[in-house]
């Protein structure tokens, strides 16, 4: 069980999270749309990368809308403050949605970094393993996060494993972009990476949340940090792909690119012309 289902809530702490599920869920609607509208900017060769930030958002949007359904029906007003009714409120779903999202944003690291053929494959493969195992040990550790007892640990330890390997074969990815890529995008390749670490290592944080603070602030904090992780590691992360492929098109000379960019420098933009 989810230790939301432990405590009561001001009408204010209740609010807060309510309101940011509802916020996460509008940004990623928000970021679908943007995605699909700019995808034409994008050569054909990393186009795919538009359509792909448009599965994560879908998935996305439809979890955190079902997530603020599941936390308004868990919960009802008895004059003071809120309080658990019939039903639980779990994020059991949350790591339904990473099931999905995860090893769509792993490739998508991929396609920019420019790899191909067998070692796109191997790298790819090393994701998906490494990512779903994450994954599912942290969803069966999680059962356990009330009592957080041995199995807690023993199962956040495994998937802090597979998480350590993910990381390694994401570093290798970004070093290969960097020396692939013109030089117009290795800072921003840099800023890929910073922004991946920060973002992915926040998830762990959430899972750790019932032993840092078994409150309801505890609930309203995890509730915040998970949807900064969402918003970063999904959103920000795709524009910011998008924006990368849009200036490695450019270089490579695709028209549409170079005129549809408004965030080209004028030398890149001269340079192509
Ligand atoms: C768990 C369990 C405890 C140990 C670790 C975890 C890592 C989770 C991560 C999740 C990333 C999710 C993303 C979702 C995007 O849609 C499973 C919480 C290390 C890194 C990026």
């Amino acid at each position: 069980m989810s230790f939301e289902n432990l405590h009561t809530y001001s009408p204010a702490q209740y609010d807060s999270i309510l309101s940011v599920f509802t916020l996460t869920a509008a940004v990623f609607a928000a970021v679908l749309i943007y995605s699909l509208a700019t995808a034409s900017s994008l050569s054909p060769r990393y186009r795919i990368l538009s359509v792909l930030t448009g599965v994560v958002m879908v998935s996305a949007t439809i979890e955190l809308g079902l997530l603020a359904l599941q936390w308004s029906s868990a919960f009802s007003f008895d004059g003071e403050q809120y309080v658990r009714g019939d039903s639980l409120f779990s994020n059991g779903f949350r790591y339904m949605n990473w099931s999905i999202d995860v090893p769509v944003l792993l490739t998508q690291l991929l396609i920019v970094a420019g790899l191909t053929g067998r070692v796109f494959f191997t790298r790819w493969a090393s994701f998906v393993v490494a990512g779903l195992a994450m994954i599912w040990t942290g969803y069966v550790g999680q059962f356990d996060e009330v009592d957080g007892g041995a199995r807690f640990w023993a199962w956040g330890g495994i998937s802090t494993v597979f998480y350590l390997w993910l990381l390694y074969v994401a570093y290798q990815s970004v070093r290969d972009a960097k020396a692939l890529a013109p030089s117009s995008v290795t800072r921003l390749l840099d800023v890929v990476w910073i922004l991946f670490l920060v973002s992915w290592t926040i998830y762990p944080l959430g899972y750790l949340m019932p032993q840092i603070s078994n409150s309801s602030d505890g609930a309203v904090i995890r509730s915040f940090i998970y949807s900064f992780a969402d918003i970063s590691s999904k959103a920000v992360y795709g524009v910011l792909l998008a924006i990368i492929a849009q200036k490695v098109s450019a270089a490579d000379g695709y028209r549409p690119s170079i005129e549809s960019s408004f965030w080209l420098s004028k030398d890149e933009t001269k340079a192509n012309a």
